[in-house]
């Protein structure tokens, strides 16, 4: 029996290479090694203002962008969130046994609400409750994420936990997988703060469908420091993240990055990135630019992928319900 995997990505904006190299690659690389179900997280981006027309299309546009990358619809279920009712469902009767106090612990929720915590909507902080939902329908034993979800990931063994004790065995206890490097990609204007799609700077990330220029102009330009040398130091915040980046898209190890750069500058670096960048990101686009010259295809995928996800998802939520005193 392979093992289960459940992740996801948030249409809330244009993907980025951390979401590239912080999760969607590594699906790709254990593709084969797992069961697996991807979904497009729209219901997770309408917890923040979304225009109706943009949310559409940027939901065909991740879920092309994930078969871009390399994903199969035939081996793995690719849907979105939303063409599957039991997710909203079952995070109803999540909530009934989620405390508040847990979720107010939740960094993402204190770092996205800021100081507006009285006026975000409700969704924003019961985003978890649904993610929880997301992963347990599916029985997933490992969640590959950037570490920015790991304390998302333990909420959700929380409240499996809970639910088994409170109306017996239901849920599978799920685990992060969690690469060590690439784990958290950086923003190239802002080097302390990760890489994030909602950011309301267009110069921090290096978006997928960037066009070359667009991505040599973000890499020339990322906050570096004044110090000289080109080493893997975790303190020199920027140039370690283009190292990272670097690192993660050549395959070579950092010893032969450190003496590659050996008595070059910034300039050379980012100049060596740009290209890599754009090498790297090629194949993805063209790939992209065939899936979506071909609409009807794409929603086929989806329709067919829909289906797929139910007929598991149900089955649980029928599970839950039962035990839980609802049918
Ligand atoms: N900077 C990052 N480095 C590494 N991994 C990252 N991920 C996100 N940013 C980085 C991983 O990408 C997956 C999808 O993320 P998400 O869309 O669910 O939401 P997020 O984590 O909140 O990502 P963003 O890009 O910052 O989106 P917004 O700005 O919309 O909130 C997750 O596995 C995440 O860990």
């Amino acid at each position: 029996m392979k093992k289960k995997v459940f992740s996801g990505v948030q249409p809330s904006g244009n993907l980025h290479i951390g979401n590239y190299l912080g999760a969607i690659r590594n699906w790709v690389e254990v593709q084969g090694q797992y069961e697996n179900v991807f979904c497009v997280v729209n219901a997770h981006a309408i917890t923040v203002p979304q225009e109706p027309a943009v949310l559409h299309a940027k939901t065909r546009e991740v879920a092309a962008i994930y078969m871009a990358c390399g994903i199969d619809p035939e081996e793995s279920v690719v849907f979105v969130q939303s063409h599957v009712p039991a997710h909203f469902e079952l995070t109803w009767m999540l909530n009934g046994i989620t405390p508040m106090g847990w979720l107010n612990r939740m960094t993402q929720f204190k770092e996205k609400a800021g100081e507006e915590r009285e006026s975000v909507s409700t969704g924003l902080f019961d985003y978890p409750v649904l993610m929880a939902s997301d992963i347990l329908l599916y029985d997933a034993d490992l969640v590959p994420v950037g570490s920015d979800q790991t304390q998302h990931i333990e909420l959700t063994r929380d409240i499996a936990q809970r639910f088994n004790y409170l109306f017996g065995d239901t849920f599978k206890l799920p685990q992060a997988l969690v690469r060590e490097t690439g784990a958290r990609i950086m923003a190239l204007d802002e080097p302390t703060k990760k890489m994030s799609k909602s950011s309301e700077s267009p110069m921090g990330a290096v978006d997928l469908l960037d066009t070359p220029d667009a991505i040599k102009r973000k890499i020339m330009r990322a906050v570096t420091d004044p110090l000289r040398g080109i080493a893997f130091d975790p303190e020199r915040h920027g140039l370690f993240n283009l190292l990272t980046i670097y690192q993660l898209l050549s395959g070579s190890s950092r010893d032969q990055i450190e003496s590659h750069f050996e008595g070059k500058g910034y300039a050379e670096l980012k100049r060596e990135l740009v290209d890599l960048v754009v090498e790297s990101l090629r194949p993805i686009q063209e790939r992209y630019a065939q899936i979506m010259a071909e609409p009807q295809y794409l929603e086929d995928v989806l329709a067919r992928g829909a289906e797929r996800a139910s007929v598991i998802s149900e089955a649980k939520l029928r599970q839950a319900k039962e035990h839980m005193g609802l049918l």
